[in-house]
Formats: structure tokens, C-alpha cells, sequence
């Protein structure tokens, strides 16, 4: 089922959300004002809407149409690799992050027995995300290409992912079509590319560009990416980054242009502690040397947590084992009137252009309040933009 009742409910528990203060973050009364009147939005669309949205008739056909896309996109993912064993199944139940925790996500075993319940694999409540204030963290870049397989030559091994995420508009109930959505993430040892400072140093430094990309969502509102499941590392739990633009253009490059749309949503979706050690016992996932934070210890996720709120992803493994590679996906509901691009949660750590990456020392140019940075190399933002620059 599509759950609107469940993002709505999400975006109402949003409103009670405390302000947590992170290094760099700042919060000008410019700010604030921003956040209030944007949870002011939320709240009158989830008022509105309640309960209203999952019995319309264009809700019920979009649930249908989830089912038989999740489930042929499996047949056609399993094929692809040559997949003929049976998978299996899992259930969830819960609230508040431990309870998500327990919660079965893992729907592998569905194929199982030849029962063949898409219904019930592919359409079962699927979790929604709706909270303003997550950060997009110190490693944004800006300039990153469309391409639906983010995975690269180096760098990029791991358990696969293909990931299908469907943006929801809380005020009408309706997909967002036409979205340009950025996703970024650690690879399996945790380190991310196109930075390259204290904790992060990624080979080929500020011009490499493995695991990240853009996809732009179709009508009914989806978007599919090809990655690995992320690698941990020192102070988050595992994590994947996903930032959703509204109405920019998208120009001949592939990459989109610099101060076009808005920015409705900053997200980041976390992985259970269940799949994350089950992965992590995997190799290239058990030379990764730093510390592991669990989700109840990261800081943002327990921000996002609350009854409502599920933030994992629902999975399946493609074939017998992991080394099939996992098909996971998530419904997020986004208030598409929001735009955080003056939000300090929005900060940009480096861009590409024709010459390569290159650090950003000044977010304001391109919009974002530099915070989050967790280094003194980066949370100042001095101040050369691509606009700028090129
Ligand atoms: C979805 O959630 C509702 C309410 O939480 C529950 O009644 C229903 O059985 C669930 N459906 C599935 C398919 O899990
Ligand atoms: C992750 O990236 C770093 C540098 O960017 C590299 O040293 C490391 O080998 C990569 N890990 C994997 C598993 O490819
Ligand atoms: C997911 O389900 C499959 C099939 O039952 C099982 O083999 C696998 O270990 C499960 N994985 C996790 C992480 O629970
Ligand atoms: C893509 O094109 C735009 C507009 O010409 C340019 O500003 C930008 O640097 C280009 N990006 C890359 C990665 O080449
Ligand atoms: C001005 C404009 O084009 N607004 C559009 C931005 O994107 C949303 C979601 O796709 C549309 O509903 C708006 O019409």
C-alpha cells in the first residue's frame, strides 16, 4: 500500500523536531524564519490531507503499478544476472528506531515456494521520509552527471544495490515527475569521492566521481540507481545521501545548471543493523578499518527517528546470496513547495566542471549555508563558486 496517511503523519511528527546544533551549522534568524514557515507548510498539507490521500482512486493505481514495477524490475534484475534460484521472505512491524530495527525488511523470501505474491512483497506499507532538517553533510558536490549505474570502474566494489526510490508530494497526494535527484555515498571501505580532506581522502581526490550521480524521477515519480550498499565510517551510520532538485534545467552535459530550481528535499536514507553486518562480513566491506557507529548512536538518524518514521529501505536479495546483489526500495514523501537552497542544512563541499572537482569555498554563490562541515578545512567555505570559477 501506498501509506500517504503514514507520510503525512511523518510530516506532522516533523513539526516537533528540535533544532540538534552540529559543528559549523549555523542558524540566523533568516534561517529559522525559513524553517518555521516551511514546517508551516508541511503541517497544513499533512492536516489537509490525512488519511484523505490513500483511498483515491489515483493513489490505488499508483500502488498497482508499484507492484508490478518492483516486481518486474526483480525479474528483469535477476535475469540480467542470470538469477534461477528462489530467493526468500521477510515481515516488519514497529516504531521508533529500535523497533524499525526490528523490523524485518527483508522481503527475499517471497519467490520462495513458487508463491508469487507481489502484493504483498512489492506493496506492503513502504517507508516514507519527510523531515526538513536533515543535513546533506560535508560531501555535496555539485555537478555530477545523469547516469543511472554510479558505479565505477575503481573504487565501486561491493554488494550491488539497484535502488528504486518514488518521490510522493504531500500536498497532493500525487508523484513528482520530472525531479533531477543527486545520490551520493561512501564506497564499501567508507570513503567518498570528489573530497578530499581530513577523514576522507579519496584517490584521485577532487576530480573522482565514483558512486555518485543524478537520475530524474518519470511519472509516477521514480527514480532507479545502480550502486553498491555503503561502507561505514568514524562518527555515521551507514548511509546513503539523496537530495532532490524541483524544476532545473538540465543541460547538454548532463549536469545540471548552477542556481536552477529549488531544492525540496535533503534526505538520507539508512540501512538496518541486520543487512549492514550481514554485508559487512563481506569482503571488501571487512577491510574497511574505521569505527562503526550504529544508528541508534548517529546523531541525525535519531533526528529522523519517531513512531511514524521507518528509515530503512525495504530490500530483497536478489538471488541466493548477497553476492547476487540486493534490490532495495523506498517511498518518500517531499513537500514540493519547500526549497532548502538557502537552508544551512544545504552546503556544497566541491563541484565539477570542464576542468575537474574542485573544492568550494564559497557556498553562498551557488545557495547553502556551509554547515555541517565536521573540519575546520571545510566550514569556513571560503569562496570560489562555479559560477564563479567558471
Ligand atoms: C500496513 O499497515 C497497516 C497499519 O499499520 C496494517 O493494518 C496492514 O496490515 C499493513 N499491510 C501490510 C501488507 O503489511
Ligand atoms: C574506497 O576509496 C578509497 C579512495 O577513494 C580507496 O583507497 C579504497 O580502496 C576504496 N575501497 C574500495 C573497496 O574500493
Ligand atoms: C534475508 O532473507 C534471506 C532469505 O530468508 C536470508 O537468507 C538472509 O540471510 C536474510 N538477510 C538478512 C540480512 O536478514
Ligand atoms: C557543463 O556545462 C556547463 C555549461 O556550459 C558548464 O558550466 C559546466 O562546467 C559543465 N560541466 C562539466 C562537468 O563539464
Ligand atoms: C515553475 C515550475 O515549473 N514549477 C514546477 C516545479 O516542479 C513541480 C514538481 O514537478 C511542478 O509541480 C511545478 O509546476
Amino acid at each position: 500500500m501506498v501509506q500517504l496517511s503514514k507520510v503525512l503523519a511523518i510530516a506532522a511528527a516533523c513539526l516537533a523536531t528540535p533544532a540538534i546544533a552540529h559543528p559549523g551549522e549555523k542558524h540566523d534568524p533568516h534561517v529559522l524564519k525559513r524553517q518555521i514557515h516551511a514546517r508551516d507548510v508541511m503541517a497544513a498539507a499533512g492536516k489537509r490531507s490525512l488519511g484523505g490521500c490513500e483511498s483515491t482512486l489515483h493513489a490505488r493505481e499508483l500502488a498497482r503499478r508499484n507492484v508490478a514495477r518492483r516486481a518486474h524490475t526483480v525479474q528483469k534484475l535477476r535475469e540480467k544476472r542470470g538469477i534461477t534460484s528462489a530467493p526468500q521472505k521477510y515481515r516488519r512491524n514497529l516504531a521508533a528506531l529500535e523497533k524499525w530495527e526490528a523490523i524485518d525488511h527483508n522481503r527475499t523470501d517471497a519467490y520462495q515456494h513458487g508463491v508469487i505474491n507481489q502484493e504483498s512483497i512489492f506493496g506492503a506499507n513502504t517507508s516514507c521520509i519527510l523531515t526538513p532538517t536533515v543535513t546533506d553533510g560535508p560531501y555535496y558536490v555539485w555537478g555530477e552527471v545523469v547516469r543511472e549505474n554510479v558505479k565505477e570502474k575503481l573504487y565501486s566494489d561491493g554488494v550491488d544495490v539497484h535502488l528504486e526510490v518514488q518521490y510522493i508530494d504531500i500536498n497532493t497526494c500525487h508523484p513528482v515527475p520530472g525531479a533531477l535527484v543527486d545520490i551520493w555515498q561512501a564506497n564499501a571501505t567508507g570513503v567518498y569521492s570528489g573530497i578530499s580532506t581530513s577523514g576522507n581522502y579519496a584517490a584521485g581526490g577532487w576530480d573522482s566521481t565514483y558512486l555518485r550521480g543524478i537520475q530524474q524521477t518519470n511519472q509516477d515519480g521514480v527514480v532507479n540507481f545502480d550502486s553498491i550498499f555503503p561502507g561505514h565510517y568514524d562518527g555515521r551510520a551507514t548511509h546513503t545521501h539523496l537530495l532532490t532538485h524541483l524544476n532545473a534545467t538540465l543541460l547538454p552535459n548532463k549536469t545540471l545548471e548552477v542556481g536552477s530550481g529549488s531544492v525540496a528535499h535533503i534526505g538520507q536514507l539508512f540501512w538496518n543493523e541486520v543487512l549492514r553486518s550481514a554485508v559487512e562480513a563481506t569482503y571488501p566491506y571487512t577491510s574497511n578499518t574505521q569505527a562503526i557507529t550504529t544508528n541508534a548512536d548517529d546523531m541525525w538518524s535519531v533526528l529522523q527517528a519517531d513512531a511514524s518514521y521507518d528509515p530503512f529501505p525495504e530490500y530483497m536479495y536478489l538471488g541466493d546470496s548477497l553476492d547476487d546483489g540486493l534490490f532495495a526500495w523506498i517511498q518518500i514523501g517531499i513537500n514540493a513547495m519547500a526549497d532548502y537552497t538557502d537552508n544551512s542544512y544545504y552546503s556544497i563541499a566541491a563541484y565539477h566542471d570542464a576542468n575537474g572537482g574542485h573544492e568550494n569555498s564559497d557556498s553562498s554563490a551557488m545557495g547553502g549555508g556551509g554547515g555541517g562541515a565536521p573540519s575546520d578545512s571545510m566550514s569556513g567555505m571560503p569562496s570560489a563558486s562555479p559560477s564563479a570559477s567558471s
